[in-house]
Formats: structure tokens, C-alpha cells, sequence
């Protein structure tokens, strides 16, 4: 009994991480969708939630659960794709974990261990969504949500986010620094560039005034920091504005580290707005200068990525997420989004498609009417061409 139990687990185990992904027919020429999330809780290796000892668990019953996998952070090396992906325990408590595939669209395995990190921050509670910056001073940073209770307010759910930052060589080994210090009274969706910008360390950021809500203020920010062991910031300037009736009327926040490319950096970030079914998180691209990363460029208008299908449902429904991307060495892209706060997907492009998407896009008019304005001028055009090409 308990021995087909087990060969069922391992079993069920092995067809997950070994099951092929295919593309599927979605057709937007800017990406392609995948059938099957990549990474998902049957990706969890049995043995981190079972006691396997026969005589300790003769039913083999589950003692520690995993309810979730989700925003991943990514990077390309030595030819392989890692994830360190966003593992919620039962207990609700998130942690990293690398999983790596030979292909990026499937085949995700996790190592044998979760990470574990250095435990400096003695009030930080939970960690969550890290991003992973192979930056130009020779380390792979990951700059993470440090969340903490605000015991400040006499409400038990008050919390607090803060960036929290390791770096290492191969992902094994983390060396944790302090948080990043801002004057904003929150931060999440912090990113690092992989760059020196002024010879500085330069970071995106979210200013907050509490947990979930941004506040006034809110949109991306940007910001220099001279000393990466003692990160702390003075000034954040906001690149990128939410506006009224958009996509980031709610909020919005950094997403992968930004993409190099010939024309410019090329975001993928998030944007968040309100509905009578709760909020709605969808991707959106905008991008910057190369040497003034600082300055946006182009800013396509509307969402780049919405949830689709089975992506709507999940723990928080209504909800792609995205904190990682990976540019192979064929210059093929790879964009990790999560759906619902519950799984990760993949979408796949080339820096050529994206580029054209970014810089063809046209922005965002702002009201109705101008909106079918520029449509118009798409159909004339179109109509225009299809008749002399009849
Ligand atoms: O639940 C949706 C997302 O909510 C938060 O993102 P933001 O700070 O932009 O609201 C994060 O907790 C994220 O992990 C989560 O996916």
C-alpha cells in the first residue's frame, strides 16, 4: 500500500516535470502563448512535503503542502534557463526556490533544496518575487520583497514592504546586504539595472504609502545608489506615470529587469486597475534611453499581456505578474508571467518582435475619441493598401 502510494507520487512527479510543452494557436504576431504553465505546486519535489520514512508515515500523508508557484525571477547561464521562482507553503509563508530546464518552454526541474537565506533581517516575515540582475560588477543580484509586520497600527494584517538584496555567483551560494533605504514609507517591485548608470548603482522602484495601496503618488521610479553594501537612496524620480482610465490607473510597478536592445531598454512591467469583479493585473511595455535609462522613449499604449483563459482563475484571480525574462544567446526571449497568483507561464518572442511592438505601438491618446481617431487612421491606411494591392 504504501509502496504504490509512493510509486504513484514519484510517478505523478516525473510526468509533470517531464511533460513536453507545445505552442498554442494565439495569435498576436508579438508573442507566442505556451499550453502548459512551466512551473506549477506538482513541480514541488515530493520529498519536500512528505515524510517518506515508511515506518514514521505508513499512509504517506502530506505534512508540509506547497499551495503555489508563481512570479519568478530569471536568467540565462551557461546555456541553461534558471528560475528562482515564488513557492507559497501551505502556511502562506513564500520562499525562493531554482528550478532549470535545458529549453526555457519546459522540462523546469527544482534543485533538491530550497534557498535558504541568510536570516539578517530578523523581522522580515515573508520574501517574495525576486528579480535577478546579472550586473556588469561580475554578481547576480536578487532584489526581493522583505515584508515585515507594521506594528506601528493596532490592525493584525498591517504589513510592511521593504527591497531586500543578495547577490551570488552561481545561485548556491547567497550573500544577503542590508534592505534598501528609501525616504518613501514602503517599496515593492524594486529592480536593479545591470548596468552602472553615472558609475552608479541605479534601481527602479515603487514608492508606496502603505502595503497594497500606492497612494498619490505611486508610478515607477527611478533611482542612483552609491554604496550597494549599504544601499540607501535620496531621491526617486518617477519615469514612468500611472493615468487616469489606463491600465495603470491603480498602480503599476517594474517587472522583469529591463531588456537591452538597439533602440533602447525595453521594459515589461505591470499595471493594475480597478473593476467592479476587484483589481486587474495585466503587462504592459514601455522604454527607455540606453544612456539615460532615466528617459522614456516610447510607451506603447494598453496592456501587452491580459489573462487569458484558465490564467483568470487562481488564488487572486484576474492576474498575470511578471518579475523575469531571459534573452538567449540566439536572441530568442523568454517572458515568465504568472496567472492568478498561482502558476507560471511562459511567452516567447525575439528582441526583433518586441522592438517593432515598442517603437510601432502608438501611445496612448487618453480619451475615446482620439482613440478611434488613431484607429481610423489604421483602417484608411489599410484600406488604402489593400485596394492597391488588389
Ligand atoms: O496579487 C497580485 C500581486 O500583488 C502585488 O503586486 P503589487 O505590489 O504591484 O500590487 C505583489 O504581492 C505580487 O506578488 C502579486 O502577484
Amino acid at each position: 500500500m504504501y509502496k504504490e502510494k509512493l510509486n504513484k507520487l514519484i510517478d505523478n512527479y516525473n510526468l509533470t516535470i517531464n511533460k513536453k510543452n507545445r505552442k498554442t494557436d494565439f495569435y498576436n504576431g508579438i508573442y507566442d502563448r505556451w499550453e502548459n504553465p512551466v512551473l506549477t505546486r506538482d513541480h514541488i519535489p515530493y520529498f519536500w512535503k512528505y515524510n517518506l520514512n515508511e515506518e514514521e508515515n505508513p499512509d504517506l500523508i502530506e505534512t508540509l503542502g506547497v499551495n503555489a508557484v508563481f512570479n519568478s525571477g530569471a536568467i540565462f547561464l551557461n546555456g541553461k534557463y534558471y528560475l528562482v521562482a515564488r513557492v507559497e507553503g501551505n502556511d502562506r509563508k513564500s520562499f525562493f526556490a531554482v528550478a532549470e530546464s535545458d529549453n526555457g518552454v519546459d522540462g523546469f526541474k527544482f534543485w533538491d533544496y530550497p534557498v535558504l537565506l541568510p536570516d539578517t533581517e530578523k523581522e522580515e516575515v515573508n520574501a517574495y518575487d525576486m528579480r535577478l540582475t546579472q550586473h556588469e560588477d561580475g554578481w547576480i543580484y536578487g532584489v526581493f520583497c522583505s515584508e515585515s509586520k507594521d506594528t506601528s497600527v493596532d490592525d493584525l494584517s498591517a504589513a510592511k514592504a521593504a527591497a531586500g538584496i543578495v547577490r551570488t555567483k552561481d545561485l548556491k551560494e547567497w550573500e544577503r546586504l542590508p534592505n534598501l533605504k528609501t525616504k518613501s514609507a514602503q517599496q515593492r517591485n524594486v529592480v536593479l539595472h545591470p548596468e552602472f548608470v553615472n558609475g552608479k548603482y541605479a534601481f527602479y522602484t515603487r514608492p508606496q504609502d502603505g502595503f497594497i495601496e500606492t497612494g498619490s503618488g505611486g508610478g515607477i521610479g527611478f533611482a542612483l545608489c552609491d554604496d550597494i553594501e549599504n544601499p540607501e537612496i535620496d531621491h526617486e524620480e518617477i519615469i514612468n506615470h500611472r493615468k487616469y482610465h489606463t491600465i495603470t490607473e491603480e498602480k503599476n510597478g517594474a517587472g522583469a529587469v529591463p531588456i537591452k536592445t538597439d533602440k533602447g531598454w525595453i521594459h515589461i512591467a505591470h499595471g493594475v486597475r480597478n473593476t467592479a469583479a476587484g483589481l486587474r493585473y495585466v503587462l504592459y511595455a514601455f522604454a527607455t534611453d540606453l544612456a539615460e535609462p532615466w528617459k522614456q522613449i516610447a510607451e506603447p499604449s494598453g496592456l501587452f499581456l491580459g489573462p487569458l483563459g484558465q490564467e483568470r482563475v487562481g488564488d487572486v484571480s484576474n492576474v498575470v505578474f511578471s518579475n523575469g525574462a531571459i534573452v538567449n544567446d540566439k536572441n530568442e526571449v523568454f517572458i515568465y508571467y504568472a496567472s492568478s497568483d498561482t502558476r507560471l507561464h511562459v511567452a516567447t518572442t525575439t528582441i526583433e518582435k518586441l522592438t517593432y511592438y515598442v517603437f510601432n505601438t502608438p501611445s496612448d491618446p487618453l480619451r475615446s475619441v482620439d482613440c478611434v481617431k488613431q484607429r481610423y487612421e489604421l483602417i484608411e491606411k489599410n484600406l488604402a493598401y489593400l485596394k492597391g494591392n488588389k
